[in-house]
This record gives structure tokens, sequence and C-alpha cells, in this order.
């Protein structure tokens, strides 16, 4: 028997994001819950009354949250976190639990599906239900089972409090078929999401295909992934994108996909159809630096089929790094790539992973430089965040500093480097920004318009909203000369 206590029938199932907030992906835009649409695709679909309620995006408190939920009384309160936004999650079922009397709580996503034990043991008074791997057929099949009074441990792929502890069900395999999925787009609230550097058209995040094959040690998607990976057919991929744009008004699209390119011939047909069909939607995604080297030929096609936007991890431009994070990318690899995305006319985004053990202002400056000398449109430089489920978490765990799974928002100092103190490791990363955008600031004359547009609107998103005027008082000097230069420009 499950510790839990659901005696009622469980028909309407509200899906809450977290209200948390770090910047950074943040101040591009205001973005959808790709999961919430697919497993409420899938609930209303087995019968349940699904509504997702993305308080995130709606900036709503925790007290608004309260009186939404005493509003809606719902049966079921359901979450999704990463480490970050975990806390708030938690916080926020504890609400459910106090003002819907009787409701049932769950958590999906990374850092329960690896953490459940945590959880349960730590939050089992706030969590009845961790759903572990993927939610759209765990969600159903459990709210099913229990509505008939069955055995939540015959259901695969959750965990829960049983006679005193966490206990967890056998995982579920991956869905085998992602094609013809039902996805509940026309449950989303489209007025609250915006690409903000093209603010006229709604904004929408698809799953083109899941996982990742490579084994990098810093990131949580090739274990939640168990390094497998499975696509939707261009087909299916393409009749989404019409649908959001033709029924929903979406005129930017953002692939959540871990390497959306990982097979060439699937991806040269999605670029093929989004020509031939001329969808007119910009196309906004991460992918390797391998892959695009590969697809050098077909660069032409990329920028002809809309793609918009794209992010490549450098992570670090020293390959001692690069091998330690068992990258499997050269450093001139991360240089070329970014050389052709900025070739062909997209724009080109880039991150930096910051504030290892052995890191020393020396180290971040030759970094800094580096980056610099790649070129990309836009850069990031992060702090390492050692999720605790991650291969390097034990190499790193002798130097982390907080246990606030909130400071995990790889904007935060979680690890301290040997030599340096966090204010100066973040004094730093602070200098990084300053002079790696001033110096494109001084290129701007020479970009061309639709570049030149793009790049002083995502300065001054980032100058007006980042998480480091917020947290660390702030790029300073640098919005005098950019204002300046934007309004020249602009
Ligand atoms: C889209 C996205 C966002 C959106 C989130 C939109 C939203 N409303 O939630 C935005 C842009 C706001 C965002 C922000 C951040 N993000 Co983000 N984001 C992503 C991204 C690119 C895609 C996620 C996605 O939609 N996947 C597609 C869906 C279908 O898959 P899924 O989310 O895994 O969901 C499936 C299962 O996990 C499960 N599931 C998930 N939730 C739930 C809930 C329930 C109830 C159930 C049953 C099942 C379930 O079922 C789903 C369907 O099968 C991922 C990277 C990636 N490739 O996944 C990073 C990622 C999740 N983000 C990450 C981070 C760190 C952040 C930020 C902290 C970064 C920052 N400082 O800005 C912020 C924090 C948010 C904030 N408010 O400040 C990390 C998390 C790492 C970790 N292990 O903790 C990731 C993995 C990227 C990375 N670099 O590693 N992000
Ligand atoms: S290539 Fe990207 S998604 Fe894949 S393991 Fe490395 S960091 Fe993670």
């Amino acid at each position: 028997m499950s510790d839990t206590n659901v005696s009622r029938k469980l028909k309407k199932i509200a899906l809450v994001t977290p209200p948390y907030h770090s910047g950074v992906v943040e101040t591009a835009g205001t973005w959808p819950n790709a999961a919430f649409v697919y497993i409420a695709g899938e609930l209303r679909e087995a019968g349940f009354e699904p509504i997702i309620y993305d308080a995130m995006t709606m900036n709503h408190t925790l007290e608004d949250i309260s009186e939404a939920l005493e509003r809606m009384k719902p049966d079921v309160v359901m979450t999704s976190a990463y480490t970050a936004t975990y806390p708030k999650a938690i916080e926020l079922l504890r609400i459910a639990r106090e003002v819907v009397p009787g409701v049932m709580t769950g958590i999906g996503g990374v850092h329960s599906h690896f953490m459940w034990e945590e959880v349960l043991s730590k939050q089992g008074d706030a969590v009845d239900f961790v759903l572990r791997g993927e939610g759209e057929r765990t969600t159903p099949e459990l709210l099913r089972c229990l509505n008939d009074g069955g055995d939540a441990s015959e259901v695969m792929g959750i965990a829960f409090n049983k006679d005193g502890a966490p206990h967890c069900t056998p995982g579920r395999p991956f869905l085998h078929r992602l094609d013809g999925r039902p996805a509940a787009w026309d449950l989303v609230d489209w007025d609250l999401y915006t690409f903000f550097p093209f603010p006229d058209t709604n904004l929408a995040v698809i799953s083109t295909s899941r996982g990742c094959d490579q084994a990098c040690t810093f990131c949580s998607q090739q274990a939640f992934w168990q390094r497998s990976w499975r696509a939707r057919s261009p087909e299916d991929v393409l009749a989404e994108i019409e649908l959001l744009r033709d029924q929903h008004g979406v005129g930017v699209v953002m692939f959540s996909d871990e390497t959306p390119t990982l097979d060439p011939v699937r991806w040269q047909r999605i670029l093929d159809l989004m020509i031939e069909r001329e969808t007119g939607v910009y196309i906004l995604m991460e992918t390797r630096v391998d892959d695009i080297l590969r697809d050098e030929a077909i660069m032409p096609s990329y920028h002809e089929a809309g793609i918009h936007h794209i992010y490549v991890g450098v992570e670090r431009t020293d390959q001692a790094s690069l091998d330690m994070f068992k990258k499997n990318t050269q450093v001139a690899q991360g240089k070329r790539a970014i050389e052709l995305i900025n070739e062909y006319d997209m724009s080109s985004e880039t991150s930096l992973v910051l504030g290892l053990p052995n890191d020393t202002p020396e180290t971040i400056r030759a970094t800094l430089d580096l980056a610099m000398h790649y070129d990309p449109d836009l850069a990031f430089f992060l702090t390492i965040a050692p999720w605790p489920y991650s291969d390097i978490y034990a190499e790193l765990e002798p130097h982390i500093i907080s246990y606030d799974y909130e400071d995990y928002n790889l904007v935060a100092p979680v690890v301290k480097p040997i030599n340096m103190t966090t204010d100066e490791l973040m004094t730093e990363i602070v200098d990084c920004y300053k002079k790696f955008y001033m110096g494109k600031v001084k290129r701007i004359p020479a970009m061309n318009k639709a570049k030149r547009d793009y790049f002083l609107s995502c300065m001054r998103l980032i100058m007006d909203n980042s998480y480091l005027k917020q947290y660390m008082g702030g790029l300073g000097r640098i919005p005098v000369e950019i204002e300046a230069m934007s309004r020249r420009f602009m």
C-alpha cells in the first residue's frame, strides 16, 4: 500500500510551473512549458481535465498561486523541476496541500527523477508521487490506477512512500512512437509567450527529438535519456510547426532538443520541408559543434529554412578542460562552427563554463580572450553547477560551497576555485561580460542590418533584465555606450 491517501476521484489536474527566476534565458523571452503541453494532451485523451498554469511566466508569487489554486480546486497538482527550480516546486506543492484539502501532489522532471529518494524522505509530507522519466504515459496510467482503486506499485516509472520509506517502481521504457502524439497547444495562454527580439509574434517550444548520445560529465541530459536518441519524423515536426503557425499565431519556434541534428538524413529533410513549404517561422535551436561542421555544405539551407539562432556549447576554450568534461570536441572546432553560423547570417550563441577548481584570474581571462576570438554574437559566462546526479559531481564535491539547490542555476557560484574567492570569481565573470560586449559594440557598424538589429535588441534585453544587474550590480558602465550606439542604429 502507498502511504498517500488518495480517496477521491481524480479528474481536474493542474500542471503548475514553479515560480523560480534566475535570469539568463528568461531575458530573451517567455517560454511555454513543452512537457506540460505534451502531458496535458495525453491526460485529456485519457479523459482527464488538465489545466496548464504557468505561474513562472506569469511572475506569480506563492500567494498568487495559493489564491489561484483555491479558486481552481484541482484534484491533483503536479509540477516539474530541474535542480534550480526544485525548492520552489516543493513550496508550491506545500501550498497546494494547504489550500486544497485532500489534493494529490506529484512532481516530475530531471531533478526528482534522479533524487526521488531524497525528495520523498525529506519532502514526503508535500509530495505524494514522483513521476520519473517521460511523463506522457506514466501520468494518465497512475491517475487511472488510483481512480480504479489499483495498486500504485504496479505503475512503472514512479516513486512514493510505502510503509514509511521511499519506494521506486521499475523504470518505464522510453516512448516507442513520438509521432502523432496529442499535444494540448489549445490549452496554452498564447498572450504570455514572446521571443522579445520579435515581439509581434508568439513563441512556442517543441520537442522534435529526445536525448543525446554523448557523455559530457557536467550534463544531466545524457544521463536522463540514458545516452539514447529518438526522433519524430520530419513530416510530423512540420505538421506541428504549421499547426502552431496557423492556429496559434506562432512565428518563432524553439526546438527543445539536445541534438536535433543528430541524424543527418532526418535533419536535411526537415530543412528541405521547411524550405519547400515556406513555413516562414523562425527557429531557435542548439546543437553540437561537430554537427555544424558536418553540415558546412548545407549551411545555406539552414538559413533558407528559417534557422535564426543557433546555440553551440563551446563550454571551455582549453582542450584539457574539454577533455575533462568528456566533451568529445576539439577547441578549434568550436571556433569554426561559430564562424560558419556567422557566415551564413544566422545568430550564434555560446556559453563558457567558469569557476572550476583550477580556475584563476589568468585562466578566466584566457577563456575570455579566446571567446572574443571565436566571436559568437552572444556569449554567456556561466558558473559550473554540479548537478548532484551528474558524473562530474564526485570530482567537484570537495569544492562545493552551496548546497542550496536554488543556486544551481549556472549564475551563482556553487563551486569555489581553489585559488580564488567567490567574490573574485564573480568579479572576473562580470568583467568577461563587460569586455566581451564592449568588444562587440565597437564592431556594430560593420554588421549587416539584420544582425545589427538582433544584436542590439539582445543587448538591450541583457542590459535591462540581466541577472548581472540583479545579482551583481551589473554591467554598470556598458549601457551608456551601447545605448548611444543603439540610438545611432535603431
Ligand atoms: C525550454 C527550457 C527552458 C525554459 C523553461 C520553460 C518552462 N516554462 O518551464 C526556460 C527558457 C524558461 C528555461 C530556463 C532555465 N533553464 Co532551462 N531548459 C530548457 C530546455 C532547453 C528544454 C526543456 C524542454 O522543454 N524539454 C522538452 C520536454 C518535452 O522534455 P522534458 O522537459 O525533459 O520533460 C519530459 C520529462 O522530463 C518529464 N517531465 C518533465 N516535467 C514533468 C512534470 C510532470 C508532472 C511529469 C509527470 C513529467 C515531467 O516528462 C516530459 C515529457 O516526456 C532544457 C534543455 C533540454 N534539452 O532539455 C533546459 C534545461 C532544463 N534548463 C536548465 C537550466 C539550468 C535553466 C535555468 C536555471 C538557466 C538560467 N539560469 O537561465 C533557467 C531557470 C528557469 C528560470 N525561471 O529562471 C538546465 C537544467 C539542468 C538541471 N539538470 O538542473 C537544462 C537541462 C539545460 C542545461 N544546460 O543543462 N529553460
Ligand atoms: S552534447 Fe550537449 S546534451 Fe549531449 S551530453 Fe554533451 S552537453 Fe549534454
